[in-house]
């Protein structure tokens, strides 16, 4: 007796089990980086995740669980271990999450001060997306050299007070910023941003003998022309692997509702305690503390203009 997969149970049970770790996925298949530290193919069994909600079932980064026979090319991967973090989208107006990544320390949100323009939106929804899935965040401000210095501070401003390291690159220097480095070398880091942002771009500079492939971007629109159109992970050190992903347009945030937003929101949960009404989202209660600390310059008001913009974009759900 065979199953969807044409494997007989029998069959399946006799090879062995081994976990890995995926680093690239193409359509139906599935490149995992073994215990062995080779990289090994596998398909995903049949109906193994018929029942889930899940439109993007296994993501990089996901450990799993895989059988393999000594003398077949491709494996099967029959489960998948717990997440300890993630990174997580859904489109907008779909209700299905998308995972980007798995199990990463450092989400790098790469934007670039112009071409493609700067979306402080966009930051703020990562930022979101990176509280949601307990990863830490990194801003990455990219092309530097394309305005001039003061313009910079201005549009980094609104984070400042956010527990946030932020650093600067331009592929015009050379040099490396050593905490940047370190930080990279030293964990799992995904890196998003809009599409020719320039992620690929700061990889191949940190990382010379990655010589990713490096996008246009559009004089017309100044968008970037999906050079990477798959999300794939690297090994840059011993400890150290990056997930270099293709561009975003749109961040829908996944699992978040006008409820919970202010949640996500370590700066807000600093003033909240002191809002007169307990379920107080921020936005329209009076004897806000939260607003207070607007209106005192506490919290940065384009920031909490950020908060506004993206609670007015949920659902109540
Ligand atoms: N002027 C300037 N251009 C850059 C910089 N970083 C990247 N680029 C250019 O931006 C375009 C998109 O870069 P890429 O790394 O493919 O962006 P990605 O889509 O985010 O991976 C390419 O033409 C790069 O040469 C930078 O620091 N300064
Ligand atoms: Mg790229
Ligand atoms: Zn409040």
């Amino acid at each position: 007796m065979k199953d969807e997969d044409g494997i007989s149970p029998y069959k399946l049970k006799q090879m062995a089990t081994e976990t890995g770790t995926v680093i690239r996925r193409t359509k139906g298949f599935y490149y995992l980086r073994a215990q062995s530290k080779q990289t090994v193919e596998c398909k995903v069994k049949g109906l193994l995740f018929k029942d889930s909600r899940f439109d993007n079932q296994i993501a990089v980064g996901d450990r799993v669980i895989y059988k393999k026979s000594a003398t077949e090319d491709i494996g099967l991967i029959i489960g998948i271990e717990p997440r300890k973090s993630f990174l997580s989208r859904t489109r907008i107006g779909h209700e299905s999450e998308q995972v980007i990544a798995a199990n990463i320390d450092y989400l790098l949100i790469i934007a670039s001060t112009r071409h493609p323009a700067f979306r402080f939106n966009l930051i703020n929804r990562m930022l979101v997306a990176a509280s949601v899935g307990q990863i830490t965040p990194v801003l990455v401000i990219t092309k530097t050299d394309l305005i001039a210095k003061q313009e910079i501070e201005p549009l980094i401003a609104p984070f400042r007070d956010l527990d946030l390291d932020i650093f600067y690159s331009s592929t015009t220097k050379p040099e490396r910023d050593e905490r940047l480095f370190d930080l990279l070398g030293n964990g799992v880091s995904v890196l998003s941003g809009q599409s020719g942002a320039g992620k690929s771009s700061l990889l191949n500079k940190y990382f010379t003998s990655l010589s990713i492939k490096i996008g246009d971007v559009s004089n017309k629109t100044h968008r970037g022309s999906h050079t990477t159109t798959y999300t794939i992970m690297h090994q840059i050190s011993e400890k150290g692997f990056v997930i270099d992903t293709p561009g975003i347009r749109e961040f829908g945030l996944w699992k978040v509702t006008q409820e919970n937003l202010c949640e996500y929101y370590p700066l807000i949960q600093k003033y909240n305690q002191h809002c007169k009404h307990r379920n107080c989202r921020h936005v329209h209660e009076p004897q806000c503390a939260v607003k207070d600390a607007v209106a005192a310059k506490d919290i940065h008001p384009v920031l909490y203009d950020g908060y506004v913009s993206i609670f007015n974009s949920l659902s109540t759900r």
